[in-house]
């Protein structure tokens, strides 16, 4: 390596340069979030960005991305090919100053509507600054180019010319460096999600997507962007009309809405984007999209006399089963992002731009369309009665029959002492024998258990009152306290951690996918604020044969060579098959108390992966379901919306 920075003279913009990267090296989680899997992937993103950004411009629709054998990822465009010329003020070529300068996307073109900009876009120099190593090639004016970066962006092969080509384009390959991350393993899904995501989104630029490491290939392409997305989003649902796609591109701020209505389903699914960037905290767009919809059926329902005396329609009434994907393009001038992590859109134009076109659009879709519109209605009175009866039915259980309901809760519920709900736990427990372990071994003042007897219902595609005539869940929904779907209200959830826990075995996990399906149909908003989790049991103890005093627990195959070796023979190893088989103190110890246990925290982070895999596993159609299990047998999918911590 010394060797190699010889070759380079340095001056001080140089100095100045590797102290910005060295920043990112100091302190990566503030460039990339996070150093797991996450923020590995971010420097996959950051590099995806600019060649999505050139094919944007329109140069080369074809991007692909190869994880190799030795733990690098290359990325591969056919546009243009990143500029070698040097840079005027800073004396060297324009790409060693791309991937060694700290910049926003927008500082080095004035690319009107880059993805690059605003969110994340901390530019391609933070995945050379987290490299081992990073190799550009570029074909360009007919000759190809290559640079070369190692140890976190020093220049180790400086520009040169490789030979002649006809072709043009841009290679950048490169390595992370496994000292900066948890883990530098890339991940099939991660990246297939993300890349299909984006295909989605933006119609003309075509991913493939190949693992060396397994032989694997995939092309993601959609001519019909967003309406594929809400089409697989609603895949084996039952849709009450075609899919609606407007769009507009005659204004500054262009957009793109489609929408479906699904006459079984009970939850509003509406993604936003802008800049082909997720806002998951939703913003002035959403903001205007709701108030349009809210507006067009209301006003289609009173012109009409369809509502018959009745109060107008709730927006919540109006959004059950309504699948949405609201795309913008908002030039770099007017975005403004709020919140924490950005991920909520500001600009205020937006609110206005989307509520008039929106409701234009829809208004007359109403209007052509009687057969959908007057089902549509009849569908949004029917979520109007049932919200208002499931009110009224919860005020009455808070006062007079508040006696009746703790005397049911009595029968089953051990409660915790505290009334400090943001840190007490609900355990949801199988069965009654483990439910009492679990009473013996919990702490008293913050811990909960409430036993399920047998398997849960499954509540894919049934309505709250089906759901509520089932003690099981009936039971758990008033010791939650907080309401259930459009009434549900997580401030007000008597426990700031529901956890499930359950034997480690297939049908543990079962369990787990019938309550994590009843979270995500009519509890969501304690899933997606993270107050849903999952206990993991050890499936081994290793004790001592002579001094059982001497003992380890274990999760894995892994931990458990570990466990044997610290222990030392001879030894003897009790396979637990289910939570009944611990005693309180073991439970407590191993899956319970906060400072020894782990849990796996549920999250929602791609949604589109999420409602697939409820509706494959949960939905009435048994022949995907059964399709899918025979692909994936080891019931894997639990990884697909969980995300682990300690
Ligand atoms: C595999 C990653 O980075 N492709 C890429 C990047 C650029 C260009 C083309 C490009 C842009 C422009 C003009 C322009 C970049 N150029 C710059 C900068 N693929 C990948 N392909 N010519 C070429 O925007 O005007 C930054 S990225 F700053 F030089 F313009």
């Amino acid at each position: 390596m010394a060797q190699d920075l010889k070759h380079h003279a340095y001056n001080e913009d140089d100095i100045d340069v590797l102290e910005g990267l060295q920043g990112v090296r100091k302190r990566p989680a503030m460039y990339i979030g996070s150093t797991n899997a996450m923020g590995l992937h971010h420097l996959v993103w950051e590099v995806v960005d600019n060649a999505v950004d050139e094919a944007l411009s329109g140069f080369g629709e074809l991007i692909t991305i190869t994880i190799h054998n030795d733990g690098s990822l290359s990325v591969q465009d056919e546009g243009r090919g990143i500029p070698t010329g040097i840079h005027k003020t800073a004396k060297v070529p324009a790409v060693e100053l791309i991937f060694t300068t700290l910049h926003s996307g927008g500082k080095f073109s004035d690319k009107a509507y880059s993805s690059s900009a605003g969110l994340h876009g901390v530019g391609a120099s933070v995945t050379n600054a987290l490299s081992e190593w990073l190799d550009v090639t570029i074909y360009r004016d007919g000759v190809v180019s290559h640079i070369k970066f190692a140890n976190g962006g020093h220049t180790v092969v400086p520009l040169e010319v490789l030979g002649k080509t006809n072709k043009h384009g841009t290679t950048v390959r490169f390595k992370p460096d496994a000292s900066m991350f948890t883990t530098v393993d890339f991940k099939w899904d991660t990246i297939y999600n993300h890349l299909q995501e984006s295909a989605f989104l933006l119609k003309k630029v075509r991913f493939i997507l190949k693992d060396e490491r397994a032989n694997l290939s995939q092309e993601f392409y959609y001519e019909n962007g967003l309406t594929q997305y809400v089409g697989v989003l609603n895949q084996n649902k039952e849709a009450m009309s075609p899919i609606l796609d407007f769009e507009d591109t005659t204004s500054e701020i262009k957009m793109e809405i489609a929408v479906q209505y699904c006459s079984q389903d009970y939850n509003e699914n509406i993604l936003s984007y802008v800049n082909n960037i997720r806002t998951k905290d939703g913003g002035t767009h959403e903001t205007g999209f709701r108030a349009a919809i809210t507006r067009a059926v209301n006003d289609f329902a009173n012109s009409n006399n369809l509502l018959k005396g009745k109060n107008n329609l709730d927006g919540s009434d109006i959004r059950e089963g309504l699948t949405a994907i609201i795309s913008l393009k908002i030039p770099e001038s007017k975005l403004e992002f709020e919140g924490q992590t950005k991920g909520k859109l500001g600009t205020p134009e937006a609110a206005n731009a989307v509520q008039n076109f929106f409701y234009t659009k829809f208004s007359y879709y109403l209007l052509e369309n009687k057969e959908f519109s007057n089902a549509l209605i009849k569908k949004c009175l029917d979520s109007q009665n049932a919200r208002i009866a499931a009110r009224k039915a919860r005020d009455d259980a808070r006062t007079t029959n508040k006696k009746k309901q703790d005397l049911i809760l009595s029968d089953k519920l051990t409660p915790a002492q505290s009334k400090d709900y943001k840190n007490n736990e609900l355990f949801i427990v199988e069965g009654d024998s483990a439910g009492g372990t679990a009473k013996a071994g919990r702490d008293r003042l913050h811990q909960a258990i409430l036993p399920l007897r047998g398997k849960p219902l499954n509540t894919d595609s049934i309505t709250i009152e089906q759901m509520l005539r089932n003690t099981e869940f009936a039971t758990l929904v008033s010791t939650i306290g907080a309401g259930v779907g459009q009434n549900f209200d997580v401030s007000e959830a008597k426990y700031g951690k529901i956890i499930i826990m359950t034997d480690a075995d297939t049908d543990g996990a079962h369990i787990q996918t019938l309550l994590l399906t009843f979270f995500y149909h009519f509890m969501r908003p304690l899933v997606t604020s993270g107050m849903v989790y999952i206990a993991v049991p050890p499936l081994y103890r290793v004790v001592k044969e002579n001094d059982s005093r001497k003992f380890m627990y274990a999760w894995d195959d892994k931990t458990l060579e570990e466990a044997k070796s610290v222990i030392g023979s001879p030894y003897r190893i009790n396979r637990y098959k289910g939570l009944g088989e611990m005693n309180a103190e073991q439970l407590k110890e191993t899956t319970m108390s906060p400072g020894s246990r782990t849990l796996i925290q549920v999250s929602i982070e791609d949604p589109l992966v999420v409602e697939q895999r409820i509706t494959v596993l949960m939905g009435k159609d048994t022949t995907v379901r059964k399709k899918w299990v025979e692909e994936n047998v080891n019931f894997n999918y639990v990884d697909t919306f969980v995300k682990e911590v300690k």
